[in-house]
C-alpha cells in the first residue's frame, strides 16, 4: 500500500476517522491481545467512509426504521466496526476496554442483541448477502428509501450461499443493495489463490446480473465516489475493493499471519506509534 496511501491528504473526515478507528482497534487489543486484526484493517477504510459520509444512521436513534443498514457479513472483521461505531458515538468508548473479556458486548463476532449499531449476528461466513437482500426487499415493500450495504470477504465468497444471495438480489431488482467485497487476496490459512480462487470476482457478480465497480479499498476519495455514485437502475451493485490485509500496521501488513494477531506489549506500542503518525488532530 499502503504506507503512502495512509499519508494521502484528508479529503473528508473519513481519513481521520479511519486513523482513530485503527487506534481504537489497538486499544481493544490492550484489553485482550488477540483478534482478527488483518481482515479488520483491510476493510476499515471502507467502514470509515461509510460511517463518515454515506450511511444515513444516527447513533442516538439506532433503531430508526428508516436507517440505512450495514451488515458485516464477514463477522470476524468485527474489530473494524466496533472501532468506527465507538468513534461515531454508538456506545461509550470505555466499552472498548472490555473487548474479549467475559460477558463483553465486544466479542470476536458482532452481536446485535448486545451492541447498538449491529444489524445482524454474523461470523458463520456466507449469510450476509441473503440477509441483506431480505432486508432490502422488506424495506422496499414498506416504501422505505433506506439502503443496505453488506461487507464480504474474498475468502468468504467460496461459500455457495453467497451466490444464492446474489441471485435473489438480482431477481428482485434490489438496486438499494450494495455489496462491498474486501479483496485482500488472503483468507485464514493462505492466499485465496491457493486455498480457493474465486477470481474473476467482478465477472462473477456481472454474470449474476449485478453492476460492478472496482476500487482501491484504501483510497477514501475513490471509495466515497463509488459508494455515493450507486444509481437506481434496477440492479444491485458490487464494489470490488482491492485491499491489503493488515493495512496500516507495518509489522503485519500484507501477511497471512495478520489474520489472527496476538501482539505482545512491544508490538502493540510500535503499532500505536505507527498509526499515531497519521493523526492530524491531536
Ligand atoms: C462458514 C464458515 N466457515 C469457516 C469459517 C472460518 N473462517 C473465519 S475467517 C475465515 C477466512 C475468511 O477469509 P476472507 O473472507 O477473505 O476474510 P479475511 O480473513 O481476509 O478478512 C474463515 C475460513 C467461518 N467463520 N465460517
Ligand atoms: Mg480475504
Amino acid at each position: 500500500m499502503s504506507a503512502d496511501m495512509v499519508k494521502e491528504p484528508i479529503g473528508t473526515g473519513s481519513r481521520e476517522l479511519a486513523t482513530r478507528a485503527r487506534l481504537n482497534v489497538l486499544r481493544m487489543l490492550e484489553a485482550t491481545p488477540a483478534g482478527h486484526v488483518g481482515g479488520a484493517m483491510s476493510c476499515i477504510d471502507a467502514v470509515a467512509v461509510l460511517y463518515d459520509s454515506v450511511l444515513n444512521v444516527d447513533s442516538q436513534r439506532p433503531d430508526d426504521p428508516d436507517r440505512d443498514r450495514f451488515l458485516l457479513s464477514a463477522g470476524h472483521k468485527a474489530l473494524a466496526q466496533y472501532a468506527v461505531l465507538a468513534e461515531r458515538g454508538f456506545f461509550d468508548k470505555e466499552l472498548l476496554d472490555t473487548y474479549g473479556r467475559e460477558n463483553t458486548a465486544l466479542g470476536g463476532h458482532p452481536d446485535m442483541h448486545k451492541l447498538p449499531g449491529i444489524e445482524g449476528n454474523t461470523g458463520a461466513l456466507g449469510h450476509g448477502l441473503a440477509l441483506g437482500s431480505g432486508m432490502a426487499l422488506g424495506l422496499r415493500r414498506r416504501s422505505s428509501d433506506a439502503k443496505v450495504y453488506v461487507m464480504l470477504g474474498d475468502g468468504e465468497l467460496a461459500e455457495g450461499s453467497n451466490w444464492e444471495g446474489a441471485a435473489i438480489a438480482a431477481h428482485y431488482d434490489l438496486d438499494t443493495l450494495t455489496a462491498l467485497v474486501d479483496v485482500n487476496g488472503m483468507q485464514i490459512s493462505g492466499t485465496t489463490a491457493e486455498v480457493m480462487d474465486m477470481e474473476n470476482i467482478a465477472a462473477k457478480f456481472d454474470a449474476f446480473g449485478w453492476r460492478t465497480v472496482e476500487v482501491d479499498g484504501h483510497n477514501h476519495a475513490a471509495l466515497h465516489d463509488a459508494l455515493t455514485g450507486v444509481p437506481r437502475g434496477g440492479v444491485p451493485t458490487a464494489i470490488i475493493m482491492r485491499t491489503i490485509k493488515g493495512a496500516g500496521l507495518p509489522a503485519i501488513e500484507g501477511t497471512v499471519a495478520s489474520h489472527y494477531w496476538k501482539p505482545n506489549r512491544d508490538e502493540l506500542d510500535a503499532a500505536i506509534a505507527a498509526v499515531s503518525e497519521h493523526l492530524t488532530e491531536r
